[in-house]
């Protein structure tokens, strides 16, 4: 019997907290569900993504432990996709603890550990910081030469 467990997010800039999730989540059955969320989904969660939908849905579907990304267009279509999917387990990082309980009434409902130290919005943040910083120092190493080709002019 297929034990199937579903799971959804953005999956920005994927990365080592994303994959720990997911494969932590597949180690309970057999078979994983994910929901990629839609880019007019994140606008409303207030969400920008530097990777833009199709590409974050391609990228999960050729995670390994994946067996099918779908879209994820709205909130409320968790219940639905639990039903439709025969889900046995829904799971989400513990960020979300409490937030899907009431979906225990349809399937085992778990909030496993988050992945300390890496985030997509860390990650904006510092790439951020080093564009400017980048400029900075770029600027200043053209000074310092411009200096030093003046005294031999
Ligand atoms: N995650 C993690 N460790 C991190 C970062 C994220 O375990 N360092 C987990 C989150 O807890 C979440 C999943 O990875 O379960 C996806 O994270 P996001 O892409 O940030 O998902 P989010 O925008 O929170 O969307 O309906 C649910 C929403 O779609 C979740």
């Amino acid at each position: 019997m297929n034990k199937v467990v579903l799971t959804y997010g953005t999956f920005d800039l994927f990365h080592i907290g994303h994959l720990n999730l997911l494969q932590r989540l597949k180690d309970l059955g057999d078979y994983l569900l994910v929901g990629v969320s839609t880019d007019e989904f994140n606008a409303s969660k207030g969400k920008q993504t530097v990777v833009r939908f199709e590409d974050r849905l391609r990228i999960v579907q050729n995670i390994k432990c994946v067996d099918l990304a779908i879209p994820e267009t709205h909130w409320e279509q968790k219940r639905g996709d639990i039903e439709k999917h025969d889900v046995s387990i829904f799971g989400m990082g513990n960020d979300w603890s409490g937030k899907f309980d009431a979906l225990r009434d349809c399937c085992e409902v778990v909030y496993l550990p988050r992945t300390d130290d890496v985030s997509s919005t860390s990650m904006k943040k510092l790439l951020s910081v080093l564009d400017k910083t980048h400029i900075d120092e770029l600027k200043q190493a053209l000074g310092i030469l411009s200096t030093i080709i003046d005294r031999f002019d």
